[in-house]
């Protein structure tokens, strides 16, 4: 029996009497596909990891601090050079559409350094997902006004971001609020609000190999019915402007660095950003050859060798239980799928989170929470009768006058390693801040020490030094960045020298050109330029910077006929909105700049210049240009730092205490190639114990007593003579970062500094080796670490085939 003809087939049949020519079908078949590849990014890599179907691994985020796009694209794909040649020809000028591109400003320091962890991984050939929030407004604009800081808000989306494509084919919904109801047929969470999940996915590439992975943004979506269940005459235009209560899980960034505020919408945001991912991973591995689609039968006992979730920061709170699986089946899946990375050892910055707010926004978690804590505190106890005070000091739920949970615990508890992201803050973990933890579960604790995608910051940001080094040893590097080592052969080398010398000194004029103009200060730039920026915070102590450049400023007013090293000392970073000690720190630093600046004296032999809006853009121009980076943190308190190593990599040499990486850049170059200072861990801990005296310094060091009381008499801010007596109160009487105890030993590493800086060969010699020793801090190093040590895969260093011609 013949069948009727299909619509399709109707229409051949006019196509083939000559309606439609048969070039337009093969026109078409090409555009079809070249729609599916570019535009809409339906990657040949995706199927090839589907018909591979390796582990995957997840890197939840709650910050990506990404910066630019089009040139980080244009190197990895071996681009660069051919797209200058085409807009050149073209009659533009590829840098300065380069300057047009918005920053995703979507983190608020180091911890964006998942942005360089998607670098390597895509690099290193895993099959990876960056995982976390598109945010409408990212980390906020710093504008400096009157010298103080002042906030504006970073639409970055306003002109559309040509990198990300929206996939509401994968929404996915997320429920909030509601309650629990324990009926005959089992636990139901019910009455719940739902807030969708839009994924928005920006392309990764790797580094010459053919492989783009995806980072997957969730934004907030109110579904169709938000709101409008029982609604009346009027009812209906409040409803729909309420749609915007849900859809501000995804506003904005949180700008707290190192800080726990406790605020609901933070908790909404983590809870959002997880419950979407871990429903879009296991439709994933439904969809696999292991899961099957029937969620009933699906086998989840493969899924800890299929899947690696590594949720970061100092938050992430989860959803564990899976409607078809027992608690203990999902709680054991869970540790075995998660591993914990602890960014910071401040006890402000852990999260603690009330009750009462789990309590309404997700009350069935709350209840798994306190029976994971019930189960985990039985086997403490069994191992430590009679311990009671081990069982309060681990528990997840705190007594006190505000219960809550401890989601540090949480995470250790939950997942099968805990690591630290430098050595010594991976031995603090163990001996101090987790230290119960580890006596329980010593085989948990690991460190990996951070690292940075020598793409974006050097070959990008220095092409300069880049083309010296590749002129030496090779490209080889790039991937590789032991490499480097190759250059300790040329240390000696005269030619190298210069040639290292001379590409630090075009960088240098360029930075200052570039202040010039946008900033309209004029530098000198055969100063040493003396280069501090991070995120304004005390235990940075960029305040003990300031004090060194008022002890300059002192000296040469005292001898203004001596010779002295010139130098320009830089500051930049942001200080988080509700801080205001950091927001002093800027005013402080600007006042000091008005002074010395403008001092006929002083003239072009110091400078001090605050860079407003810090932000990745700016960090690739100034890092190239720096010849000293500070990293002077109190001992025991950065947890690694990853400025230190885009500045060692880039030929500056360091300034800095034992503290973070600090110990093991110095441990790579060598202690002598190194300017260390101040005190150690162990001292600070000695200190601690004596008890720390601020007064006793400042009645013993004279230098240091005149900086203190000109800041107390208002030398710097004679308009406000009290302007800094907060700064001075703090220093002299609850300093947690003992400030004074290391102005000596700083003060003398710095004249150290400028000894050396006299002599151009010796001190290109020291940034040379530097830079040969740097190897190590490539996040190509720390993502195979991870990989093999944690994740329980191997990177493939695996170059895909090119895909097809997908015009054909
Ligand atoms: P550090 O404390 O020097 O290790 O800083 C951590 C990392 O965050 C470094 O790589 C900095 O360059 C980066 N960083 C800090 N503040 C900002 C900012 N406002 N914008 C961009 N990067 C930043
Ligand atoms: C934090 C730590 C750093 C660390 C970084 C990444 C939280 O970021 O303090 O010591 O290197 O995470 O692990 P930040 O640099 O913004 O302070």
């Amino acid at each position: 029996m013949s069948r009727p003809l299909s619509d399709y087939e109707k229409r051949k049949q006019i196509s083939v009497r000559g309606l439609a020519g048969v070039e337009n079908v093969s026109d078409l078949k090409k555009n079809f596909n070249r729609h599916l590849h570019f535009t809409l990014v339906k990657d040949r890599n995706v199927q090839y990891y589907y018909e591979k179907d390796p582990k995957r691994i997840y890197y939840l985020s709650l910050e990506f601090y990404m910066g630019r796009t089009l040139q980080n694209t244009m190197v990895n794909l071996g681009l660069q050079n051919a797209c200058d040649e085409a807009t050149y020809q073209l009659g533009l000028d590829m840098e300065e559409l380069q300057e047009i591109e918005e920053d995703a400003g979507l983190g608020n320091g180091g911890l964006g350094a998942p942005a360089c962890f998607l670098d390597s991984m895509a690099t290193l050939g895993l099959a990876a997902y960056g995982y976390g929030i598109r945010y409408e407004f990212g980390i906020f604009n710093q504008k400096i006004s009157g010298g103080w800081q002042v906030e504006e808000a970073d639409d970055w989306l306003r002109y559309g971001n040509p990198w990300e494509k929206a996939r509401p084919e994968y929404m996915i919904p997320v429920h909030f609020y509601g309650h629990v109801d324990h009926g005959p047929d089992g636990t139901k969470w019910i009455d719940t609000q739902v807030v969708l999940a839009l994924p928005y996915d920006t392309p990764v590439p790797g580094y010459r190999n053919n492989t783009v992975n995806t980072m997957r943004l969730w934004s907030a979506r109110a579904p169709n019915e938000f709101n409008l269940k029982d609604f009346n005459v009027g009812g209906y235009i409040q409803a729909v402007l309420d749609r915007n209560l849900a859809e501000n899980i995804s506003r904005v960034l949180y700008p707290n660095d190192n800080f726990f505020e406790g605020k609901e919408l933070r908790l909404k945001q983590e809870y959002f950003v997880v419950a979407a991912t871990l429903q879009d991973i296991i439709r994933r591995f439904k969809s696999s050859k292991f899961g099957s689609r029937d969620p009933v039968r699906t086998s989840f006992d493969a899924f800890p060798d299929k899947v690696l979730a590594s949720p970061t920061g100092v938050t992430v709170g989860r959803g564990v239980s899976q409607h078809w699986l027992s608690l203990c089946q999902a709680w054991e899946i869970t540790v075995k799928t998660c591993a914990y990375t602890n960014h910071t050892v401040l006890p402000e910055a852990l999260e603690r989170w009330p009750i009462h707010l789990l309590e309404t926004l997700l009350p069935r978690h709350l209840e798994i929470i306190y029976e994971i804590n019930q189960r985990f505190l039985d086997v403490i106890y069994a191992m430590f009768p009679g311990d009671h005070d081990r069982l309060r000091r681990m528990s997840l739920v705190e007594e006190g006058s505000i219960k809550r949970i401890n989601m540090a615990h949480l995470c250790i508890v939950g997942s099968h390693a805990v690591n630290g992201v430098a050595r010594i803050h991976s031995d603090i973990l163990k001996k101090t801040v987790f230290k119960d933890f580890y006596e329980f579960e010593p085989h948990k604790f690991q460190n990996k020490t951070n690292g940075i995608t020598p793409r974006r910051w050097l070959v990008l940001c220095n092409p300069g030094l880049a083309e010296v080094i590749a002129e030496r040893i090779g490209e080889e590097y790039i991937s590789d960045l032991d490499h480097l080592k190759k250059l300790l052969a040329f240390v000696n080398d005269e030619g190298f020298i210069r040639d290292v010398a001379k590409v630090k000194q075009e960088n240098k004029l360029k930075f200052s050109a570039y202040l010039e103009k946008e900033y309209k200060v004029k530098i000198n730039p055969n100063s040493l330029f003396d280069v501090q920026v991070k995120r304004i915070h005390e235990y940075k102590r960029q305040l003990l910077n300031c004090l060194h450049v008022i002890t300059l400023y002192n000296r040469i007013k005292r001898e203004p006929n001596q010779h002295f090293v010139p130098r320009t000392i830089m500051i930049g970073g942001k200080a988080a909105p509700g801080y205001h000690m950091a927001k002093m720190i800027i005013k402080l630093i600007t006042a000091i700049g008005d002074i010395v600046n403008n001092d006929p004296v002083i003239g072009d032999r110091l400078k001090m210049i605050f860079l407003e809006n810090y932000r990745v853009s700016l960090a690739e121009k100034v890092i190239p240009a720096a010849d000293l980076s500070e990293q002077i943190s109190t001992a025991g308190t950065e947890a690694s730092g990853t400025g230190n190593m885009k500045f060692m990599l880039n030929g500056a040499l360091t300034i800095g205490t034992m503290d973070g990486a600090n110990v093991e850049m110095a441990e790579e170059a060598g202690e002598d190639n190194f300017f260390i200072f101040g005190m150690r861990v162990e001292d600070v801990e000695e200190m601690d114990k004596k008890g720390y005296c601020a007064k006793d310094y400042y009645d013993r060091i004279p230098e240091l007593k005149q900086v203190i009381d000109q800041l107390s008499s208002g030398y710097f801010s004679p308009k406000q003579p009290q302007l800094f007596k907060d700064i001075v109160n703090m220093l002299m009487n609850h300093d947690r970062f003992k400030v004074f105890a290391d102005y000596e030993a700083y003060i003398k590493c710095q004249e150290d500094v400028s000894a050396l800086y006299k002599n151009t060969k010796e001190w290109t010699k020291k940034v040379i080796i530097n830079i040969a020793t740097s190897g190590k801090f490539s996040s190509d190093r720390t993502i195979a670490q991870y990989a093999r040590e944690i994740w329980g895969v191997e990177p493939t260093h695996h170059k895909i085939p090119a895909p097809d011609d997908p015009r054909e």
